[in-house]
């Protein structure tokens, strides 16, 4: 017997074989039935017990169709599914590049009432007063793909969404998107939009250090965005001397780091091989890590590093 296919009305047969095999073989059943109780209606000469065993007949059917109604919910909407009217599912994606964030909205209704408006408030956090609402479009504007198709969108410019949001690099609120039909229902969704600018989670690196071994040692920094590492530009770093904050010009040159990989959707990976030359005088210095992102965002952390001759006490 073959699976019910998904055109085949049947919602039954979409995902699961063993699903879609049950569902055809009750409606051959259903079939099956109905004929015999056309057939018996018909017969002559009813009896007592054919009129008994006609309606346990009768039950035993009605109580197929209620499994039937049940089990195969979707092969027959129009008996027992109320008109819908849903958000299935929605969604904020961030365009770094464009600094734009795109809200989309997808609508879902059978019946007659069709989908009036749909708009989406932006909150700081649960419970606030929203700082934004913004209208949804399905005609092609407003960074609508494609007109008529229940996708709503809207799309907005970061200062647009940071007018209403603390100061800070961070970037996180919650949506709660709206719509409404005809016959003025109303329904809504949150969904939350979090956003980290890049940050430093690890530094591997030598604290100690010989001078002019020629051999280097090497520094790995793990950085992350939630954004997707794609956002991160790259991570640098420079030295300075054991006296900061007096001579800071010593090095004042920033040397990036190689990108080696990227570690899941967010991470990457940066490796620099730390080599000090002869003459170099020894001491403790400060190293200063800084990754940054496309935004503009950057994240900076410090490591400690003695360079120190060679035998000398390490
Ligand atoms: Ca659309």
């Amino acid at each position: 017997m073959q699976p019910s296919k998904p055109e085949n009305r049947g919602g039954c047969g979409v995902t699961l074989i063993i699903q879609g095999e049950r569902c055809q073989r009750m409606k051959v059943f259903k079939r099956g039935f109905t004929q015999t109780v056309m057939t018996e209606r018909h017969r002559p000469g009813k009896t007592v017990y054919r009129r008994l065993s006609r309606i346990v007949l009768w039950l035993g059917g009605m109580l197929m169709v209620v499994f039937l109604v049940l089990g195969c919910e979707e092969d027959y909407p129009d008996l027992t599914s109320p008109a819908q009217f849903m958000i299935e599912k929605s969604s904020v994606d961030r365009n770094p590049e464009a600094r734009t964030f795109h809200f989309q909205a997808h609508i879902l209704y059978t019946g007659d009432a069709e989908v009036d408006s749909v708009w989406a408030q932006l909150m700081a956090s649960d419970g606030a007063a929203p700082f934004l609402e913004i209208p949804m479009y399905d005609d092609g504007t407003h960074g609508d793909l494609i007109p008529l198709n229940g996708w709503f969108s809207y799309k907005a410019g970061l200062n647009e969404i940071r007018n209403g949001l603390p100061a800070g690099e961070e970037v996180s609120f919650l949506v709660r998107y709206s719509a409404r039909n005809s016959a003025g229902e109303m329904i809504e969704q949150t969904t939350e939009f979090a956003e980290y600018p890049v940050r430093i989670d690890t530094i591997i690196a030598p604290d100690t250090i010989v001078i002019g071994t020629g051999e280097p040692r090497d520094m790995l920094v793990l950085a992350t965005d939630s954004s997707g590492y794609e956002d991160i530009i790259g991570v640098k770093f420079r030295q300075y001397s054991r006296n900061d904050t007096l001579t800071i010009d010593e090095f004042p040159t920033f040397y990036s780091l190689t990108f080696v990989r990227s570690e899941g959707p967010l991470q990457s990976l940066y490796y620099w091989g730390l080599n000090v030359g002869s003459g170099t005088p020894p001491g403790k210095r400060t190293m200063q890590f800084v990754a940054e992102d496309q935004v503009g965002s950057s994240d900076t952390m410090y490591t400690e590093i003695h360079l120190v001759e060679e035998g000398e006490n390490q």
